[in-house]
């Protein structure tokens, strides 16, 4: 059996429950910041689109590029604040998130297993630690638990 299995099955699960859960909430709650610094649950979903788009153009690269490869991280707050998410019409923003993880899922289950196993390192020296000795199969478990972890704050 496949290895990414659960992540696969994981990600088509809470693509496919979750718009209609996040549609049924009031607007003034998905846009609701409770500081300006802090992200509304539109820009938290907005963050996951950025996650997806980050970890999209890394799970491809990582097939062919140097070994170890290169993971940059990027500036969290400064893309969501870029991207306007708030403003954003809600199921525009829901189909955004949607397609791109389907495209993750036909990077990811077409993937060949020996590509599961290249070595990853972090780019940056600010980037999270734990990054360090993992391969391409430990930042794509995290990409799902990551996603898990965020969509419980909009939808707990
Ligand atoms: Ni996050």
């Amino acid at each position: 059996m496949n290895v990414l299995f659960n992540s696969v099955n994981k990600i088509n699960s809470l693509t496919a429950a979750a718009p209609d859960r996040i549609k049924n909430l009031q607007t003034e709650d998905l846009e609701y910041k409770i500081s300006p610094q802090k992200w509304s649950k539109k820009e938290i979903l907005g963050h996951l689109c950025d996650s997806a788009v980050n970890n999209l153009s890394r799970f491809v690269r990582a097939q062919f590029e140097a070994e170890p490869f290169a993971v940059v991280s990027y500036a969290q707050d400064e893309w969501v604040s870029v991207n306007h998410y708030n403003e954003m019409d809600t199921v525009e923003l829901l189909n955004y998130w949607v397609t791109l993880n389907k495209q993750i899922v036909r990077i990811i289950s077409n993937m060949p297993e020996s590509k599961l196993s290249v070595k990853i390192e972090p780019a940056n020296a600010a980037f999270r630690e734990d990054t360090a000795d993992k391969s391409l199969l430990w930042l794509i478990e995290d990409y799902v638990v990551h996603m898990d972890y965020h969509l419980k704050q909009i939808i707990d």
